[in-house]
């Protein structure tokens, strides 16, 4: 699993860690309290950058991938290179990916290169950092906080995997706190004991 901390109430650097002093991690359990599923791949399987809309046939290479393809239906795969020489539009498109949103689906990130950080919000509406590497692929549930960063580097070269057609609409916190998505994630993952 990639390295968790509790990011303080103020983040002046996105990009920076922003840990807190001292860090306070958070660890795998209360990840997976949140609807967060994780696979540890091979991205050596990939050579890249590759970058064909869908993408496809290379998955065959790693069984691994094609066997959690299969199991879960990710049928859709496509590669996107987060970085300024490579994603037309990158400042405004890092500027929308860091407004706090969710999705109507799961987004699947496998990191085939570079790094970046999601930040999802745990129980208590509090931000969790999350630094994604190379060989990381991590599902973020329907309908969850969460906020996309690259760090320092800026560079983050990923597969993103979907369930039929893709639909990536963020719907952007506050507007989206009645929409069923949330509503479904409150029931699954935030019901009190
Ligand atoms: C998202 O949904 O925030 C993104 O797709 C970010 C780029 S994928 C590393
Ligand atoms: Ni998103």
């Amino acid at each position: 699993w990639p390295e968790a901390w509790m990011l303080p109430t103020e983040v002046s650097d996105q990009c920076a860690t922003n840990k807190q002093s001292p860090n306070v991690p958070v660890d795998v359990a209360a990840l997976r309290k949140l609807g967060i599923s994780y696979w540890k791949m091979d991205a050596e399987k990939f050579s890249y950058p590759v970058k064909e809309v869908p993408w496809d046939p290379k998955d065959a290479q790693d069984p691994k991938l094609k066997a959690l393809r299969d199991d879960r239906g990710y049928s859709y795969a496509d590669i996107i290179t987060v970085h300024p020489d490579h994603l037309p539009g990158f400042d405004d498109k890092i500027k929308a990916f860091f407004e706090e949103h969710i999705h109507d689906a799961e987004e699947i990130r496998y990191i085939l290169g570079g790094s970046g950080y999601f930040d999802v919000r745990n129980t208590q509406d509090e931000w969790i950092r999350i630094h994604v590497k190379k060989g990381d692929l991590m599902t973020l549930p329907e309908g969850i906080y969460h906020r996309f960063t690259c760090d320092c580097e800026k560079l983050c070269h990923a597969m993103r995997l979907f369930k039929g057609q893709p639909v990536w609409t963020p719907f952007n916190r506050p507007e989206c706190d009645e929409h069923p998505s949330r509503k479904k994630y409150v029931t699954d993952f935030m019901a009190t004991a």
